[in-house]
């Protein structure tokens, strides 16, 4: 009997990744290897991980490379390689050298792990998923973009931070591209099964959808320095958890629609179910007439960062 644990490659060691390890290994996921390009990062950083298990009570095997040798035979690979936002910087300003990075993560990773499913975190995320779906190959189920899950929690926490109630309790969904025109639906959003417009004023709830869309940047200008890593890893991490444990849990992922919501050919945030096989299927859910527009102007502005891709 031939029982092996899960494999989860996460290439990029830096905030996202290292803390994606860190999530995963407490969860006892998998075995987990870390890749970057700096000597030593990952190798020192799957180490200390590691040196925590004894403590922590997990097993996981933890090891950093700088090659992808060791990647070989994923189950999962977590692409967050790339240059992150600095103060004043918009998401769409790393296109041209993550574009370079992510072709050539994606494409190293696949060779040895043809059957793996990626996870894509770098930004511009929905551009970067059509770099990753392209250099590897694979099939759209499993190239899948991360920005829902992070879009959503970050709503949701603001919601319970106005209710102060539990974030257990609130229910809701952020549609569209990783970026300024991303669609927070407000006619789905609930505490409890309470539609949120019972609970919540127009005005403060416009407020909370404005804050959600400016997420990112409002950390970015606080870190000065980097831009955010536990609610990033921790989103695509629960991306990783119900793909190896096959939940078949609805979250909102990028995906590449080919016709859905009367979109076709571009990633964008859309509910999926998340499974054995990457993407079980896309969820198309009833939206208002102004939610549709702010949808299709998402997608026309994730278009627009494709277009300027090289390859
Ligand atoms: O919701 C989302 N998808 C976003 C994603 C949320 C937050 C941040 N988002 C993006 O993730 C961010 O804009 C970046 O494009 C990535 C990674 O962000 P992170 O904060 O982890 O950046 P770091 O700390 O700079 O780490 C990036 C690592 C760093 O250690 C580099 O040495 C490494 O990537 N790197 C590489 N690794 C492997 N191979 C190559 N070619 C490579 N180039 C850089």
């Amino acid at each position: 009997m031939s029982i092996k644990r899960p494999k989860i490659s996460i290439i990029g060691a830096g905030n996202i990744g290292a803390t994606a390890a860190h999530w995963a290994a407490a969860k006892e996921l998998g075995d987990i290897v870390l890749v970057d390009v700096v000597e030593g990062v990952p190798q020192g950083k799957g180490l200390d991980l590691f040196q925590a298990s004894p403590v922590e009570a997990f097993d996981a095997r933890i090891t950093g490379s700088n090659g992808y040798d060791e990647t070989a035979n994923s189950d999962i690979i977590v692409i967050t390689a790339g240059l992150a936002r600095k103060p004043g910087m918009s998401r769409d300003d790393l296109l041209a050298k993550n574009e370079e990075i992510v072709r050539q993560c994606a494409s190293e990773s696949a060779k040895r792990s043809p059957n793996a499913i990626i996870i894509v975190i770098s930004n511009p995320l929905d551009a970067m998923c059509t770099v990753a779906h392209r250099a590897s190959g694979f099939p759209k189920n499993r190239v899948i973009g991360m920005a829902g899950i992070l879009d959503t929690a970050r709503y949701r926490a603001f919601l319970a931070m106005e209710l102060n109630c539990s974030v257990e309790d609130i229910q809701a969904l952020v549609l569209g591209g990783h970026g300024d025109t991303m669609v927070p639906l407000v006619s789905y959003t609930s505490v409890s099964g309470i539609p949120i417009g019972q609970l919540i004023p127009k005005d403060r709830l416009d407020a909370i959808v404005t804050r959600t869309a400016n997420g990112g940047a409002e950390i970015v200008g606080l870190l000065k320095t980097g831009s955010a890593f536990y609610a990033p890893s921790a989103s695509a991490i629960q991306m990783v958890e119900a793909i190896l444990k096959d939940k078949r849990r609805i979250l909102p992922c990028a995906a590449l629609l080919e016709g859905e919501y009367g979109i076709n050919g571009i990633f964008v945030g859309v509910p999926c179910m998340l499974g054995k096989n990457g993407i079980e299927k896309i969820v198309e859910v009833s939206l208002t007439t102004e939610e549709r527009a702010a949808l299709n102007k998402s997608a026309a502005s994730v278009q627009g960062l494709v277009a300027g891709l090289k390859y």
